[in-house]
């Protein structure tokens, strides 16, 4: 078996899942240690630049897309009439550049707690940022989870939470407590949703994350897995809170809109991602 050459791959260890994934590398382009988390830049053979947090593969150029429109469009198309959006985390600003494509969108605020993340993506990954000038958003680097803890009673249409694994700075989005928050800022009918981590390798999170978004009131849950290459298991998830009443479809027309400008998402891939799979659901069915 060929051993790989440290000086020519990237590999995240992920030994909770018994797994490994690498990219091959050309060179190192940064690396910055900030007051949260450890951020280094590569630049791959095949994939373009790749962002690492803290040993984690975050983004690369070639298939972030996957992710940035699954955690966006879904949520933001299952709403009426989202006009007020705040994303916690996401300081790529890929999640940013998704809702921006969204006309009805009045306001965005951004609130991620690492600003290297956001400087380091303007450097490397450009087109991620290039709407962070748009009149509708606001960029700010301050505590995602005190920031709704603050957040006035109904004032939100739509909570993405575009975080890191549950460890380190991204630990406290995953608890009863933040999701209270996120609902109390909610407006009726309004939507959380959160990245939820591999179907296939973290089915308990996954479990615990749903019922604990459910004990603390949320009427209605989906969870949409899709392909996600860098990930582990190259399968992950996102899931949809929705508050005071159930999913009831989403907005056809306007998926095809947003589907002129996107490389994944479109109605078809919406309603396929709205079938569970048997796995998921007798997980789900379980408890
Ligand atoms: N295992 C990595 C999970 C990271 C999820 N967030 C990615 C940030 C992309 N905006």
């Amino acid at each position: 078996m060929a051993n790989l050459d440290q000086s020519k791959w990237f590999t995240e260890i992920s030994d909770r899942d018994g797994s490994a994934f690498s990219l091959r590398i050309n060179k190192k382009l940064d690396e910055k240690q900030s007051p949260f988390q450890k951020v280094e830049m590569f630049e791959t053979r095949d994939f373009g630049n790749l962002m690492i947090i803290d040993g984690c593969t975050m983004v690369t150029t070639r298939e972030n897309f996957f992710y940035h429109e699954m955690i966006s469009h879904p949520a933001l198309l299952a709403h009426p009439n989202p006009k007020n959006v705040v994303i916690i985390g996401g300081g790529d600003c890929g999640t940013l550049r998704e809702v921006l494509k969204h006309p009805g969108v009045e306001t965005v605020t951004q609130i991620d707690i690492d600003e290297v993340v956001t400087q380091m993506s303007l450097k490397y990954f450009p087109e991620l940022c290039e709407s962070n000038n748009d009149a509708r958003a606001t960029v700010m680097f301050d505590d995602g989870i005190k920031y709704m803890r603050d957040a006035a009673g109904e004032s939100i249409d739509v909570v993405i939470v575009d975080g890191t694994d549950p460890v380190g700075p991204g630990e406290g989005l995953f608890n009863h407590a933040f999701y209270t928050s996120c609902l109390n800022a909610l407006r009726p009918g309004g939507i959380l949703v959160q990245q939820s981590e591999s179907p296939l390798m973290h089915m308990p999170l996954l479990v615990e994350m749903r019922e604990a978004m459910l004990s603390v009131g949320f009427n209605d849950l989906q969870t949409l897995p899709f392909p996600q290459p860098i990930y582990p298991s190259g399968l992950w998830s996102v899931t949809l809170a929705r508050k005071s009443q159930a999913f009831n479809g989403f907005r056809e027309a306007d998926a095809e809109q947003v589907a002129q400008q996107s490389e994944y998402y479109n109605s078809g891939i919406h309603h396929g991602a709205l079938a569970t799979p048997n796995f998921m659901k007798r997980a789900f069915d379980k408890k």
